[in-house]
């Protein structure tokens, strides 16, 4: 599963270790490492090695090793560098703020008054339309 053969990837030839990075964690399935550009001190990356474009397509097994690291960074942030909390989350889709098109999962430090805001200004949704979507995606699942 481990095995990375994406020839123009840049997270593939972090995982493959042709760039360099400040790595915080790794095994064979799983990278992390710091954010070159990063939201707060500490902002680390956590990606499978294998190429996966996003999270809508990352196999389950891996999906779960994924997060159980990210939780494990998180919670060294929060014991070890004195985060105060923690956001967790990643893009799919350029639309949705996906720059680089492998699979991570941004796991930010937050310190009080770090200033960094990661807001979601509300839409508002007649009843109708609150039913049809639950109906839909219940649906689905
Ligand atoms: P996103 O916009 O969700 O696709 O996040 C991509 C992140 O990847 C962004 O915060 C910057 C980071 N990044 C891009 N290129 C590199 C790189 O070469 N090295 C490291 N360490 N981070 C990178």
């Amino acid at each position: 599963m481990s095995e990375n053969k994406n020839t123009s990837c840049i997270f593939c030839k972090i995982a493959r270790g042709e760039i360099p990075s400040y790595k915080v964690y790794e095994d064979n399935e799983i990278l992390a490492f710091l954010d070159i550009n990063p939201a707060s001190r500490g902002h680390t990356l956590v990606v499978v090695k294998e190429h996966v474009d996003d999270v809508t397509k990352c196999p389950r097994h891996l999906l779960d090793r994924a997060f159980e690291v990210a939780q494990m960074i998180a919670q060294a942030m929060v014991s070890q560098l004195g985060a105060d909390g923690v956001n967790i989350l990643t893009n799919a889709g350029e639309v949705a703020g996906q720059s680089v098109p492998h699979f991570h999962i941004h796991v930010i430090p937050r310190y009080i008054n770090d200033g960094l805001k990661l807001t979601f200004p509300p839409k508002q949704l007649e009843n109708k339309e609150m039913e049809d979507l639950k109906d839909i995606l219940n649906k689905a699942l």
